[in-house]
């Protein structure tokens, strides 16, 4: 691993900091080139070190002047920062530097979009800010003056003052530099009140540029039923008097949490029904809570540093979880979880970047914003609920915000409020923490004088770095339903800690099936000789959904590697438990949708790659589509009086009701489309009125081979907004079939809207393109080439969206000789680039390991 490289910082080398800060007042002169950065710090040792070292992180600035209680000084200055003789006791620290936010163009610390001045600091970008102790354990509370003719000027905390040109805020709860924040703009707000439980009146505003007004309501909607839900189900109210949101065109991530002052991709923010899909506000409402609820899970709580990182999100991302599912159906919510955690957590615990939910190094902490990170993340907290119960959680909830509000905490803290809440040793349970991989549980039964028996071993593959694993302790939900379809033993949580176990079930009349990891209780795969009828049988029987559901999946897989393998014919059985389910009128039309989805074909590769066979993505391809036109012919009575029946009457609504009814009424069309040659979905596109319709029947038709016609139609439509032209782009290169996937590419490149220094836009054309398994896997290499070229361009601007975007290439050791020899000279010609970034290098480095 590229970990021992001379950069590498490691968690075991933890210090803490020489100084604190008890203070920081900024001033900004905003200037487009010149902006200047005026900062007064009060510093004092740090009574728990002997070391007194001053060394304030800073890059990319230019410093005017310093002094230390008022006498100028020379700092020594290193391109990482400056060390500064100081006294040993508190003292003031005032510096001046200089910045050029318009030539920021990697879009961390003070950049400039559309003519408009924001931040991004987390991980590490306040020190390109000014100079400061920029780490998540020294945290101060902030005084911020922004001179500016523009009209809107923000910070983080409450607003204090402002005149003609200047406005001064002040946020008086002690934070880490990564969650400050400032914007400037000509901006306008759709704004609302918030009385917390507290009796706390907020301010609530969500900023957009004018041309957008009027496309922040659903944001505005979905903060104030966040802000209500944190109350009602973890206590914690808002504390401070405004709460803004920004919504910026430029953006590297999703969103960010600042204090007071959430900044967002604007693509989280603005929807409208004619602009935005139904998965978009779904998106936004989830973006929104996410954001908000770090106020308590990373605002007031913080990370000691940045290896504690999963302390803020995989807690954040499990609570937006239990949001979504409250205000959606908890069961839809847990497939689509678990459809994303597989796709994207799962293909990176089997490459080369493999890592801990809590890493023990990393070169560049950007780049482990990552799947493992987060949405494992998540799955340990949802363990951890399941292990000690929801009592139990609520009980330690508490007594972590009670014990370390105000700090900057770390795993250890974390697992010692559950052990001190509930009294349970989580020892073992800390395992999930610091070992990679992905758990296989193999599960074999036996049923002998009313007694049945599931056997179970846990075995987790070697990970770079780890070459052994200890058993971890895994909650496996189980329930046992009799031949007759009833339940005989109802959902009970088995814990697994040994390498090899067995649990009992007495008494039972006739051999039960097992309907085995419920509610998907742990992220592992699940390996066990079963066959079709098995799996029809708890398709049609299982009380729990996501059970139910897996039946499908795991049918509709089983269907398609034997179509890939053996060339095989679609199976009647799968075909028919199929139509069985979509019939079902008792079930919501959105997991009927779902249940007709089919796995995707990278996850098929993994599938076949995990079986020892070589995937080939074309097979793969071809595969899927053969299956969907037999779906599409078999149950071809169904689709039409579906979709006639799945229409949504009155105006549009983002709800999950609707939402479901129009998936479903897709689901027949795109089915349709493969019978009458699309006139339908032509139909549909010509009659869209919201743009769930208009998208859905536009990749109906592309996936189909037709839709160019509508694609020039919705780009004459389109062509002036922004979003919506991302999805005209990723559409294209993403279905693109895939002997044409690579041109299609490239001439989308040359297009005059590809803003490619856009993070928005890069990833709608590059990343849609490397969405695109067969087109991106083109045996000639063109595709690796084609995303080479790229990312070696885009890192020279702004290395980490780059960054991240090489994990395109993390499962190059599934495919065969010759593809792997392409992916590695891709590979190799990127990590030999002069001036490569330091986040692309640490990529390159791993993957190819
Ligand atoms: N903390 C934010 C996401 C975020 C992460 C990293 C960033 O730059 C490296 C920016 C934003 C969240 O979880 O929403
Ligand atoms: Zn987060």
């Amino acid at each position: 691993m590229k970990d021992a490289s001379p950069q590498a910082l490691y968690l075991a080398d933890y210090t803490p900091p020489a100084w604190l800060v008890d203070r920081v007042e900024l001033t900004f002169r905003l200037h487009p080139s010149a902006t200047r950065v005026v900062s007064r710090i009060a510093f004092r040792p740090n009574p728990e070190t002997a070391n007194r070292r001053f060394f304030l992180h800073g890059e990319d600035l230019t410093l005017i002047s310093a002094a230390i209680d008022g006498t100028p000084v020379t700092p020594d200055i290193t391109p990482e920062g400056l060390v500064c003789d100081v006294p040993d006791s508190p003292f003031t620290w005032e510096a001046e530097v200089e910045i050029a936010p318009e030539g920021n163009t990697a879009l961390e610390g003070l950049y400039m979009s559309n003519g408009m001045y924001c931040t991004q600091c987390e991980a590490e970008g306040f020190r390109k800010i000014t100079y400061y102790p920029d780490r998540p354990d020294v945290m101060a509370p902030f005084r911020v003056r922004i001179e500016s003719d523009l009209p809107v000027l923000l910070s983080n905390g409450n607003p204090v003052g402002q005149g003609e040109g200047w406005a001064e805020w002040d946020d008086p709860w002690p934070k880490p530099a990564y969650l400050f924040a400032l914007v400037a703009g000509e901006l306008v707000a759709t704004s609302d009140t918030f009385t917390t439980c507290e009796g706390r009146k907020v301010e609530l505003n969500i900023w957009v540029r004018p041309a957008d007004q009027g496309k922040a309501d659903y944001a505005l909607d979905s903060l104030i039923r966040s802000m209500r839900w944190d109350e009602e189900f973890y206590g914690r109210a808002y504390d401070l008097d405004v709460f803004n949101i920004v919504a910026v065109d430029d953006f590297n991530m999703g969103a960010m949490e600042n204090k007071g002052l959430n900044i967002f991709n604007s693509r989280y923010v603005l929807a409208s029904p004619e602009t935005a899909t139904d998965r978009d506000y779904e998106n936004i409402e989830r973006i929104i809570a996410h954001e908000y609820f770090h106020n308590w899970t990373g605002n007031r709580i913080t990370c000691r540093d940045w290896f504690q990182l999963c302390l803020k999100e995989g807690l954040t991302v499990f609570r937006d979880q239990q949001f979504a599912g409250d205000a959606r159906s908890h069961a839809v919510k847990r497939i689509e979880d678990v459809i994303t955690l597989r796709a994207r957590q799962f293909r990176e615990d089997n490459g080369p970047l493999a890592h801990p939910v809590r890493p023990e190094s990393y070169t560049e902490i950007n780049n482990f914003y990552t799947a493992t990170v987060y949405e494992k993340g998540a799955e340990l907290i949802g363990m951890l609920r399941r292990l000690v119960g929801p009592e139990g959680y609520d009980k330690a909830l508490t007594l972590y915000f009670d014990r370390h509000d105000g700090q900057a905490a770390t795993i250890e803290d974390w697992l010692k409020v559950f052990e001190d809440a509930t009294g349970r040793d989580l020892s073992q349970f800390s395992r999930w923490y610091s070992q990679a991989g992905t758990p296989r549980l193999k599960v074999t039964d036996d049923f002998k004088d009313g007694t049945y028996t599931l056997n179970v071993e846990q075995q987790t593959p070697p990970t770079p770095g780890q070459p052994e694993k200890a058993p971890q302790v895994i909650p496996l939900a189980v329930g046992l339903l009799s031949p007759n379809g009833d339940e005989v033993v109802p959902t009970t949580v088995l814990e697994v800690t040994e390498a090899a176990q067995s649990f009992r079930f007495d008494g039972l009349g006739a051999r039960p099936i097992p309907s085995l990891l419920r509610g998907f209780s742990a992220p592992v795969i699940l390996e066990r000789d079963t066959n079709a009828e098995e799996r029809a049988f708890l398709l049609a029987h299982d009380t729990d959904p996501f059970n139910k559901w897996e039946a499908g999946r795991a049918l509709a897989r089983d269907v398609l590697v034997a179509m890939v393998t053996q060339g095989a014919a679609p199976a009647p059985a799968y075909l028919d438990a199929l139509a069985a389910m979509v019939r079902d009128e008792a079930l919501d039309p959105a997991f009927r949708a779902l249940a007709l989805g089919l796995p995707g074909e990278d996850q098929l590769a993994e599938d076949l790659h995990a079986r020892g066979i070589t995937p080939d993505p074309l097979a793969i391809h071809t595969a899927r589509e053969r299956l969907k036109s037999a779906v599409a012919t078999h149950l071809c009575p169904l689709w039409v009086p579906l979709y006639d029946q799945m229409t949504c009457p009155g105006p549009y609504s983002p709800g999950a009701a609707d939402a479901g009814r129009r998936a479903l009424r897709l689901a027949a069309l795109a089915h349709m489309a493969r019978l009458d040659q699309g006139t339908k979905a032509r139909a549909h596109f010509a009659q869209a009125n919201n743009m769930t319709d208009e998208l859905g029947a536009l990749s109906i038709l592309i996936e189909i081979g037709a839709g160019e016609e509508e694609l020039d139609r919705f780009a004459k439509r389109w062509g002036k907004d922004r979003l919506v032209m991302d999805k005209w782009f990723a559409l294209q290169t993403s279905l693109a079939a895939p002997d044409r996937a690579v041109s299609r590419t490239s001439s989308l490149t040359e297009h005059p809207d590809f803003h490619w220094k856009n993070p928005n836009r890069f990833r709608a054309v590059i990343g849609g393109f490397t969405m695109n398994a067969a087109g991106f896997h083109d045996p000639s290499g063109a595709g690796y080439d084609l995303v080479a070229d790229w990312l070696i361009r885009l890192d020279a601007v702004n290395p980490q969206t780059a960054a991240r975007m090489s994990t395109a290439f993390e499962t190059w050791t599934r495919y065969d000789a010759d593809r792997q020899a392409r992916m590695r000279a891709a590979l190799e010609r990127i990590a030999g680039r002069d001036g490569l970034s330091r986040d692309m290098g640490e990529m390159v480095g791993r993957l190819l390991a």
